[in-house]
């Protein structure tokens, strides 16, 4: 843990004892690190969620590594850790900038624009990987297009043709072959036109609106490109055509200028039914232009198949459903952290850790159903341990539990502890609150409640 991260922590505990805004909020959705340059995946009932992570305290785009997180609800996700940073590509020197990822015939393809050590310029490489979330390996060897360009977003026609589009300060595309690591044809330029771009004022160099970050879909028969516009500050604008290469004509904006980063950049689904807009400010404590938070809004489609203007909010999107506390559910399965970080567990995937006393997690719409009697926890601790309390409603709301964690002889030597449960019934948001001495008290891998109800079984 760096000094900037447990000022992070710090400011994050500061915040929640403000109850008034934490309890409502859930955006950013990730607080365990700064994330940025958002790409949403739906696939299988879930969003994979494709980020870049903004080093603490950086003065400038300081990224080494992508991210993936995902979610069934759009408020409970969960830390899939780092599949592929810089050092995935030999070729590549440093910046982990914005990316996509996209599935095609059992494999998933993540587009992403780095450095190329050879030529210094930006280039777009290709990883590959059978999971949507990894382990995520260099397909190539060699960046898959260069031009210095960068901002690549990926797009699979329903006639089967896949575009990479990409491009700052010009917009590009190639037609990538079936393969997905090829391409045919040379890289050609759309036309930047006010027509199809906006009109910007005061730079002779950039007459439309368009700066970078395009995010291209088709929905209902429309194409559209969602991109951030002009600089600086962005705003996210739109464009629609009735082909994959245009003729674009500008729609408007998607999101003014807000949120304390001088960036913003899209990423747009549909899921079980609603459409969800992502996008990334500075909203978290010490958050800033090189120190972004993702976060997330739900909207409706105009009957014209417009986008309305969004503006970015607190509580971010409702939830999908609620969660099931009686399967194994992830401890960095997270609505919203307080003071924890995260770190591969030996046990695989993630675990929560550096949990001081305090600390917190908030799991929300949790479904108890008919009520739980029991809480089980797998937990590690190099220290003397502590406790978890099991809150509901709000992180000093009713106590359901406490289970005891002994120390374990390391912070990777994992076992599992219970305790018995009660009170814990109906769709409850569940808080997980650490508490013991000083310093790192344990890690948290999984938990898990039961019920002693006989399933199916009605009345007393
Ligand atoms: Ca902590
Ligand atoms: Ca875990």
């Amino acid at each position: 843990m760096t000094p900037a991260r447990r000022w992070l922590a710090g400011l994050l505990c500061v915040v929640l004892l403000f109850p008034a805004s934490a309890a409502q909020a859930d955006n950013p959705i990730i607080q365990t690190i700064y994330t940025a340059d958002p790409a949403p995946l739906v696939h299988n009932g879930r969003v994979y969620l494709y980020t870049g992570h903004d080093e603490d305290g950086s003065t400038w785009f300081t990224m080494n590594e992508w991210r993936v997180w995902s979610s069934s609800d759009m408020v409970n996700w969960t830390d899939h850790g780092s599949p592929l940073r810089v050092s995935s590509f030999a070729w590549a020197r440093s910046d982990a900038w914005a990316g996509q990822a996209i599935h095609r015939n059992g494999k998933f393809y993540w587009y992403v624009p780095t450095t190329n050590r050879a030529t210094g310029r930006m280039a777009i490489g290709v990883a590959v990987a059978d999971s949507p979330t990894g382990p995520f390996r260099d397909a190539l060897g060699r960046p898959l297009v260069e031009n210095g360009e960068f901002d690549p977003t990926v797009f699979i026609d329903d006639t089967g043709q896949a575009y990479l589009y990409w491009g700052n300060p010009n917009l590009w595309y190639v037609k990538l072959n079936p393969d997905m690591i090829s391409y045919s044809g040379s890289p050609t330029q759309i036309p930047l036109t006010t027509a199809g771009f906006g009109t910007r004022t005061g730079d002779p160099n950039r007459p439309t609106l368009f700066e970078e970050g395009p995010w291209v879909y088709k929905r209902n028969g429309l194409y559209y490109i969602v991109f951030a516009a002009k600089c600086c500050p962005e705003f996210i604008a739109y464009s629609t055509a009735p082909g994959p290469t245009g003729p674009w004509t500008y729609r408007g904006t998607v999101m003014p200028t807000q949120g304390s980063s001088f960036t913003n950049h899209p990423g747009v689904i549909d899921f079980q039914g609603g459409s969800y807009f992502f996008y990334h400010n500075g909203a978290l404590p010490g958050g800033g232009g090189f120190t972004r938070s993702v976060a997330v809004e739900k909207f409706t489609y105009g009957p014209d198949g417009s986008i309305p203007t969004i503006t970015m909010t607190a509580a971010g999107a409702p939830q999908v459903g609620t969660l099931n506390p009686y399967t194994r559910q992830e401890a960095e399965t997270i609505a919203w952290a307080s003071g924890v970080e995260t770190e591969p567990s030996i046990e695989g995937g993630m675990n929560v850790g550096w949990i001081e006393n305090g600390d917190s997690i908030k799991v929300k719409g949790v479904a108890f159903g008919a009520g739980a009697t029991s809480f089980t926890a797998r937990v590690a601790s190099a220290s003397g341990g502590g406790k978890i309390e099991l809150r509901l409603d709000g992180v000093n709301g009713t106590l359901a539990g406490t289970c005891t964690v002994p120390g374990t002889g390391g912070w990777q030597a994992w076992t599992t502890v219970s305790c018995p449960v009660s009170g814990a019934t109906g769709t409850r948001d569940l808080y997980l609150r650490f508490t013991g001495g000083g310093g790192y008290l344990f890690n948290v891998n999984w938990w898990q409640f039961s019920s002693s109800t006989v399933p199916y079984s009605h009345g007393p």
